[in-house]
């Protein structure tokens, strides 16, 4: 079938038709290329094999734990020094009455993550986890990145198992995406000199499926990375589902560079943002979803990328979530959108809106309103 004016476009489109795996250089091209309704197009027939009109949307919460961090990444906004007046930690009080929130709220997940903050002792993650599980035994915890468990790991000089099934037998359930940022080098170093490096990231994500987790993973795009970053980017974490299997969601994250050391950086455009939905939806073929999450991108772009290969919209998300607060494209910071908000989004853009939970089961509410 020839639907582009691309003839490379074409030839793709053969393989994605018949099911076969793109390749490195397969998906520079799919960047290279300037036809992006026959980008989009391949996108979608790869998105609606999968799941045909469903759209998901979650109602969660963001709970960022502490602020204070010591990784030092150019890209981030959010972390402070302990020394800074605006530094925080918050005790077990303080996260139950965020959680009881959520749950009043609807909420049926809470993503959980925090700095790296070496003031805080092993036990604070296991007591935050088994005081929230022990209150609200029915909301998901979705937390800690692996760059966490890797800082846990070192720091309290723990092997990796012993911290995944501490923190599971305390009450995580599954594990967020971010830290992923890019993985290839010298890129990597570049933007968090002292962050954990890609293949640990990798081999962690490894571990927490080896223990019955599910995982997501990111990629922070936008900034100094290369085309052939990205697209390494999706190639390692495809080799790395091929090997563990756990990952459910593939995010791609618009670089947002206002308070960040990279402030000067003009951030991704809106065509390029669709371009890496649509090629990371065409590159993962093993990654059951992707999500086009509406904080970064703004909402009208992100209802746009549900024809670019892009199958979920994230959650309600709603305030008590310091982290997406002071990044969000949405007008003065504003992350905020009702249920019926992220409904309206996706079917105004010719989808079925299905609710899921963290793990992409349907949730069915008694009443409408709940
Ligand atoms: O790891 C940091 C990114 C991530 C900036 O798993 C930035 O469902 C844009 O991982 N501009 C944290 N992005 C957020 C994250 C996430 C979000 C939503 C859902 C899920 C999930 C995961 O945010 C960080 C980093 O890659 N980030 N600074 C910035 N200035």
């Amino acid at each position: 079938m020839n639907f582009s004016h691309d003839a490379k476009l074409n030839e793709l489109a053969a393989k994605v038709e018949a099911g076969e795996r793109l390749s490195f250089d397969e998906g520079v091209a799919l960047f290279a290329t300037d036809d992006l309704p026959a980008l989009a197009k391949l996108a979608d027939t790869m998105r609606r094999r999968l799941h045909g009109l469903t759209t998901y949307y979650n109602v969660n919460r963001h709970f960022n734990y502490t602020n204070i961090c010591y990784a030092d990444c150019k890209f981030c906004g959010f972390y402070r020094t302990p020394r800074q007046a605006d530094a925080y930690t918050h005790n077990i009080q303080d996260s139950l009455r965020i959680a009881g929130e959520a749950v009043r709220e609807g909420a049926t997940e809470l993503h959980i993550v925090g700095g790296l903050n070496t003031k805080l002792p092993f036990s604070y993650y296991t007591d935050l986890l088994s005081s929230l599980k022990r209150e609200y035994p029915r909301l998901h915890l979705k937390a800690f990145t692996m760059v966490e468990l890797d800082h846990m790991a070192r720091f309290y000089k723990m092997a990796d198992e012993e911290v995944i099934n501490q923190l599971m037998r305390a009450g995580m359930d599954s594990c967020p995406g971010g830290g992923a940022e890019i993985f290839r080098e010298p890129t990597r170093s570049m933007i968090c000199t002292h962050k954990t490096g890609g293949e640990r990231w990798l081999e962690l994500s490894g571990k927490a499926h080896a223990a019955g987790l599910k995982t997501n993973a990111t990629m922070l795009y936008g900034h100094i990375e290369s085309t052939e970053d990205r697209v390494d980017h999706f190639i390692q974490l495809r080799e790395q589902q091929d090997r563990s299997g756990g990952f459910q969601c593939f995010i791609p994250l618009a670089f947002y560079p206002p308070g960040t050391q990279l402030s000067h950086l003009p951030g991704p455009s809106g065509v390029d943002s669709l371009k890496t939905i649509a090629v990371s939806r065409l590159m993962l073929d093993n990654f059951p979803h992707i999500k086009a999450y509406w904080v970064m991108l703004g909402k009208q772009l992100a209802q746009v990328a549900l024809h670019f290969g892009a199958n979920d919209l994230d959650g309600t998300i709603t305030e008590g979530g310091e982290l997406t607060e002071s990044y969000s494209v949405e007008a003065n910071n504003e992350v905020k959108i009702s249920k019926q908000e992220i409904v309206a989004l996706i079917k105004d853009a010719g989808f079925e809106a299905v609710e899921r939970d963290t793990l992409y089961n349907p949730v069915v509410r008694e009443t409408a309103a709940a």
